[in-house]
């Protein structure tokens, strides 16, 4: 699919969802041409192929903690299958769709359409499980339904891990969806919050989740308290699972605790059920409030993406100029030496021999046969320079590559192309880009503001905003 058709059609859906990201998109493209002119992307790449403009909330955590049945809950729809069993095997993603009822799809129907996270993830999958054949469908499926409730987000089930045969590979992709999720929320199971209960996927899921540098996306939830009325020992639970947490390394956190109302055990002692309940309704409110502004966070950071991208080309394109300008230096020379060369020698045979002047002269007397070899030769000599720029901006490129991948990229996309190096050697040539970049960001600036009108409401909820 080309950038083009690209754009268009995740315009189409954004226009719906939040039109100020249209405009930051338009400013996306042309980042794309100034990444084309320069040669840091290829004719096909974007800079928006690494960006989903969905907010993606993903739901971890070992079977059985009760995720499907919080997806569930969340979008009041029964739209994942919950039960004692490791039931699914796929991770699921739910967005919104044109169908009341809930529609699946296979997996493949994401790998295709760019106007999802998981758009290209055959490749990914590739990676992690290098079999036969696509087995995109084998690890991912697609559900949509028409609910107020997914609007302006996905969420993403995950299958239960332990029964898995392809543990390793369901592991790697986890890891995957943890990058690029804006929220993460990871289950535990209040039954066993004990450090023993610590299995390795558990394990694993914190650890990665710790690594990451945007910590604050992560949320640790002890689901199903419930199950601790009859002991009515809440507190220790939580302070069992918090420790063993703590012993993996997590200092801090956004620590919840919760049941689900539908699943949970009727608690007899009144008390209990209405301290139990308290807690819950707080600590919901609060998942919920994250999982609601997470939409306000992406756009955020889009714009973000927009403006490290701007500032990056600023920086990247002045240095590339310098390498595009030692590479027109040697072209230039070493046409120098071989033009001249063959001038020299053709010099020398017509001086040389006089059968070959007659013939040069012949030809000049008739301009048809005149143009037509003075068309060839230089014909001849375009593709000399060309062979030649080529084989020097290939040689350079090997050079780059240890030092800067990018500019021997830039190398190599010229040596491919006919793009003129006339042009890239001028002063103007970065100067006109940077004021263009410089702009850019400026404009970046004025969408976060608007953004700001748009979001920040008089309730204070501006701190979950800014991240
Ligand atoms: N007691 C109790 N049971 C729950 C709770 N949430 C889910 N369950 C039950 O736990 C089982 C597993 O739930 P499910 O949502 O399928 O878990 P998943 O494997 O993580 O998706 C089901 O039988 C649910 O009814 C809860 O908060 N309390
Ligand atoms: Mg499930």
């Amino acid at each position: 699919m080309s950038p083009d058709e690209r754009y268009s059609r995740i315009k189409e859906h954004l226009s719906e969802e939040n039109p100020i990201l249209v405009e930051v998109m338009e400013k996306f493209e042309e980042l794309d041409k100034i990444g084309h002119q320069s040669g840091l992307l290829d004719e096909n790449e974007t800079y928006i192929s690494d960006i989903s403009w969905w907010p993606l909330i993903s739901i971890l955590g070992t079977f059985s903690t009760g995720k499907s049945s919080f997806i569930n809950f969340y979008l009041k729809n029964r739209v994942q299958i919950s039960g004692n069993q490791a039931v699914d095997d796929k991770f699921t993603v739910v967005c919104y769709g044109p169908n009341k009822a809930v529609t699946t799809l296979p997996g493949l129907a994401l790998d295709a359409d760019p106007r999802f996270p998981f758009y290209n993830i055959s490749e990914e999958i590739k990676k992690v499980d290098p079999g036969e054949g696509n087995r995109v469908n084998q690890y991912l499926q697609l559900k949509t339904l028409k609910s107020e409730h997914i609007k302006g987000k996905i969420l993403i089930d995950s299958p239960g891990f332990d029964a898995d045969s392809q543990r390793d590979a369901i592991l790697k992709m986890t890891d995957h969806i943890i990058n690029m999720s804006d929220l993460v929320l990871i289950f535990f199971d209040a039954r066993h919050p004990e450090p023993g209960a610590m299995r390795d996927t558990l394990d694993h899921l914190v650890a990665t989740a710790m690594r990451h540098r945007d910590a604050n996306k992560i949320l640790y939830i002890l689901n199903q308290i419930d199950t601790t009325a009859k002991e009515d020992n809440l507190e220790d639970v939580i302070g069992a699972w918090q420790r063993a947490l703590a012993q993996k390394g997590l200092v801090s956190g956004n620590f919840f605790a919760i049941y689900n109302e539908e699943a949970a055990e009727l608690i007899v002692d009144s008390a209990t059920a209405e301290r139990l309940k308290r807690k819950k309704d707080g600590d919901i409110a609060r998942i919920y409030e994250r999982m609601d502004t997470v939409s306000v966070e992406r756009a955020y950071r889009i714009i973000k993406t927009l403006e490290d991208t701007a500032e990056g080309l600023k920086k990247k394109i002045p240095q590339l100029q310098s390498v595009f300008q030692s590479l027109a230096k040697k072209v230039l020379w070493a046409d120098l030496v071989l033009f001249g060369t063959i001038g020299a020698a053709i010099g020398a045979l017509l001086f040389k021999f006089e059968t070959l002047q007659t013939l040069a002269s012949d030809l000049m007397t008739s301009p048809a046969a005149a143009s037509f070899t003075v068309g060839v030769i230089m014909i001849a000599m375009m593709v000399m320079h060309y062979k030649i720029r080529g084989w020097i901006a290939r040689s350079m490129a090997k050079k780059w590559m240890k030092k800067d991948e990018e500019s021997a990229r830039s190398l190599m996309i010229y040596a491919k192309g006919w793009k003129s190096l006339l042009r890239v050697v001028l002063p103007g040539w970065s100067s006109a880009k940077t004021k263009a970049l410089t702009a850019l960001v400026t404009e970046s600036k004025r969408s976060i503001q608007k953004l700001n009108d748009q979001f920040v409401s008089p309730s204070g909820s501006k701190e979950e905003v800014t991240s």
